[in-house]
């Protein structure tokens, strides 16, 4: 496709050689994953070579972007993980020309997952995790579901990242809490 040639280059230059690699089997992943889930691997490809575009701002720049843009300020007290996805969406609309609504809102939920997410988004979110460079315990599972059942392997991975997250005692952001709450949680 013509737009991913176009925006090949301009990711790559926002990134060391090793997140561009990343991003590059996140939209491999992605691509498999949409064919089959019946997701659009146009968008799944699109948003995958985006997802983590905003990942290397300087904290300052970041900060800046979120006190002078209207975005929710308690955004602050998180970092660079938190910001990265929603700053994300923000920048490849503004920097990059991304207009379609269903592969910026994909990029923005990426690291958090949230209570309602289209195919689209969970194909992304799950495709971050499993992509072939990832090597942790659970990730081959991780990866089998990811194909078998595309929910229950959203589930999976929310489950075990806030397992993770409070192994090290860090703050969870309250999407991620939601995305708990719906997803994992038996109801
Ligand atoms: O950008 P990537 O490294 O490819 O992956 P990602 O965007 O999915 O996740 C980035 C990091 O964010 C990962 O180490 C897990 C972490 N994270 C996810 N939810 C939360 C979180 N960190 C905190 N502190 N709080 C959260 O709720
Ligand atoms: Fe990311
Ligand atoms: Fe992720
Ligand atoms: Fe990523």
């Amino acid at each position: 496709e013509q737009e991913r040639k176009r925006l090949l280059p301009l990711i790559q230059k926002e990134m060391s050689d090793k997140r561009f690699n990343h991003v590059l089997r996140v939209e491999e992943m992605a691509i498999q994953l949409a064919k089959v889930h019946d997701v659009s691997p146009v968008q799944a490809s699109l948003a995958a070579l985006i997802h983590d575009y905003a990942k290397e701002r300087p904290d300052e720049e970041m900060i800046h972007y979120i006190k002078t843009h209207g975005l929710d300020q308690s955004l602050i007290s998180f970092g660079n993980p938190i910001w990265h996805g929603i700053l994300g969406a923000c920048l490849a609309k503004e920097e990059l020309s991304v207009t379609d609504p269903m592969v910026l809102q994909a990029v923005r939920l990426h690291t958090t997952g949230a209570k309602e997410m289209t195919d689209l988004d969970q194909v992304i979110y799950v495709a971050d995790y499993v992509e072939l460079g990832r090597q942790f315990e659970g990730v081959e599972e991780a990866r089998e579901l990811a194909f078998k059942d595309l929910k229950q392997a959203v589930a999976y991975e929310t489950k075990h990242t806030l397992l993770y997250l409070i192994q090290k005692e860090v703050s969870i952001y309250p999407k991620t809490l939601e995305t708990y709450n719906q997803w994992v949680v038996k109801k």
